[in-house]
């Protein structure tokens, strides 16, 4: 199928390929026979009919990923070995990034230049970054007193069940299954039922980039039944699970009465970006755009991952400046600085300089290059997003701007922002998990930092001050698992990614994200021959 776009490019949605489940490398239907429709939310129209994984089916995925794990040579074999694998992965990720930006962008309604720009080189980034890390983890030699001496082992944990949402399907995928395969572990993934395309896509280039078979099943399939299934199941030694709160807490509940197996959560957020008197109000207003929006910080920093020139040429050719400032979510972002913070002293100017940038906004067909925003990934987040708009309405805050549905078809909504939000509105204590912005108004240090706290989550944070007292203060007095300060989504794979509070824990970047996929083991033994 091929489109044309204001008479620029040509796009090429592949052909939907794989939608089975992979396990123990084949892709198989399930068991049940059944499969369910995914679809193309700037249309509602079905895609593709994808395998329903179920119990039955996650059993056959642990059973594969067990054999590999205690008979298999992967995680026998060298870190280095490991590592120069998913380097291949990484490679073919590359090599693919046309279909895979193009799958996340039909399957997400992500905007097409964001998956190309941000998703996909991201992805290979991160392969490369813990493919880095696989003949580099090791334990240490311990002093001991007396007779003994010691040292640790670090260990895979085992098989790790990854349960994974549909905002980034690409990157999760690859977040999620890189440092638990660079540790040694073997996997089962249930991706979201929303976005399970790119995730059977990656899998069979899994294959091809030597990964055994076993080491990495794919559950496609419902949450309270496929994802159930990894979360409770008494041979999946640890689980890592990023989707919302209310989720995260019955898979760690089913991991508590099953085995005790491991559990990582990284959940929704409700993040606060502070804007201090002080700051450059342009650069403030941009940040508070980008804090929602997720822009342009990013997009920099994707820039320079796309050294690579994956994409450059065409990205250019249609005029988008990858150094510049290139919109993308919808909103549909974990890291929103949804809860933003104004000082009274530029509150009414910020306030009017938000809603002129918001003017040439351009909501549409997400594979358009001159739009800034596609649909809602779907029909049920669009009506959450909308009864939140409803409720801060209701509550009394200022609408300034947008704050209804857009189009017939389709699951579009304006860019929404609202002013005098209070404390206590839903919309200033719910994650939204949409276009939404809420402003609100300061005065003091003391007061910025209290109301940044009051909150359930821990996410992240911003802060915009040229003042480097506040800018210390303000960063160690919030409880969030990321501070930015004068920017915002700026994300690294060697900085720690994951939340306090009701956000979850353990890390899903960095080395922290790599050990958490490893058991250590103490070795004991006497130093001058048996005392016994
Ligand atoms: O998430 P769910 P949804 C937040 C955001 C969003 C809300 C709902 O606020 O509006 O969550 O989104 C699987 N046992 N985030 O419904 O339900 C499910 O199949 C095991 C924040 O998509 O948490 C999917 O694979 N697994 C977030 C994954 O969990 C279960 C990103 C996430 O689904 C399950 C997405 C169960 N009982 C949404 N039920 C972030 N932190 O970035 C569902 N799942």
């Amino acid at each position: 199928m091929d489109r044309e776009i204001n008479g620029k490019i040509q796009l090429k949605v592949p052909e939907i390929k794989y939608t089975k489940l992979f396990i123990n490398g084949r892709f198989l239907d399930s068991v049940s026979g059944k499969t369910f429709e995914t679809n193309d939310p700037r249309t509602g129209d079905v895609i593709a009919a994808v395998a329903e994984g179920d119990k039955e089916d996650v059993d056959n995925a642990v059973k594969a990923a067990r054999e590999a794990f205690d008979h298999g040579k992967w995680p026998r074999t060298s870190g280095h070995e490991r590592g120069r694998i998913l380097m291949k992965l990484a490679d073919l990720i590359e090599q693919h990034a046309e279909d895979l930006s193009m799958l996340d962008a039909i399957n997400a309604g992500k905007l097409l230049h964001m998956t190309q720009a941000f998703d996909i080189p991201t992805a290979a980034f991160m392969l490369r970054y813990f493919a880095g890390w696989a003949d580099k983890v090791h334990g240490q030699t311990l002093k001991c007193s007396g007779e003994f001496q010691a040292y640790t082992l670090l260990e895979p944990v085992g098989v790790v069940g990854l349960i994974i949402p549909w905002n980034f399907p690409t990157v999760l995928f690859v977040a999620k299954i890189a440092p638990a395969l660079a540790a040694g572990c073997s996997v089962v993934v249930k991706p979201a039922e929303q976005t399970p395309l790119s995730a059977l896509y990656c899998a069979q280039l899994a294959k091809q980039a030597g990964v055994p078979d076993g080491v990495l099943n794919v559950v496609t399939g419902f949450g309270p039944t496929a994802g159930a299934a990894v979360a409770s199941h008494m041979d999946v030694d640890a689980v890592s699970f990023t989707g919302s709160t209310e989720i995260g807490k019955v898979v760690m509940a089913a991991a508590a009465s099953s085995n005790l197996k491991q559990v990582s959560l990284e959940l929704g957020g409700k993040s606060p970006l502070v804007i201090f008197a002080d700051a450059d109000l342009d650069m403030a207003v941009q940040l508070a755009w980008q804090a929602v929006f997720f822009n342009k910080a990013i997009i920099t920093h994707a820039s320079v991952l796309l050294k690579a020139e994956v994409f450059s040429w065409r990205l250019e050719s249609n005029g988008i400046d990858i150094n510049g400032s290139l919109p993308s979510s919808q909103g549909e972002i974990c890291l929103a600085g949804s809860r933003v913070y104004v000082q009274e002293e530029i509150y009414e100017e910020f306030k009017k300089k938000t809603v002129e940038m918001v003017k040439n906004w351009v909501l549409g067909d997400p594979f358009d290059p001159q739009v800034h925003q596609g649909p809602q990934v779907d029909k049920r987040q669009f009506e959450k997003v909308l009864r939140y708009i409803e409720a801060g309405k209701r509550e009394g805050a200022t609408l300034i701007n947008g704050g209804k549905p857009v189009g017939e078809k389709g699951y579009f909504i304006e860019p929404t922002i609202f002013a005098d939000v209070k404390e206590d509105m839903l919309i200033a204590k719910d994650e939204i998990f949409g276009p939404v912005m809420s402003i609100m108004k300061f005065k003091t240090i003391e007061e910025a930092i209290e109301k940044a706290n009051n909150t359930r989550y821990g996410l992240a944070a911003g802060i915009v001050t040229k003042d480097l007292n506040i800018a210390n203060m303000v960063s160690r007095s919030i409880r969030a698992g990321t501070i930015w300060i004068n920017c915002y989504m700026a994300t690294e794979a060697d900085a720690p990614f994951g939340g306090y509070k009701m956000s979850g824990f353990g890390k899903d970047s960095g080395l922290q994200a790599i050990q958490k996929y490893l058991n250590v083991k103490s070795v004991i033994t006497p130093l001058y021959g048996s005392p016994w």
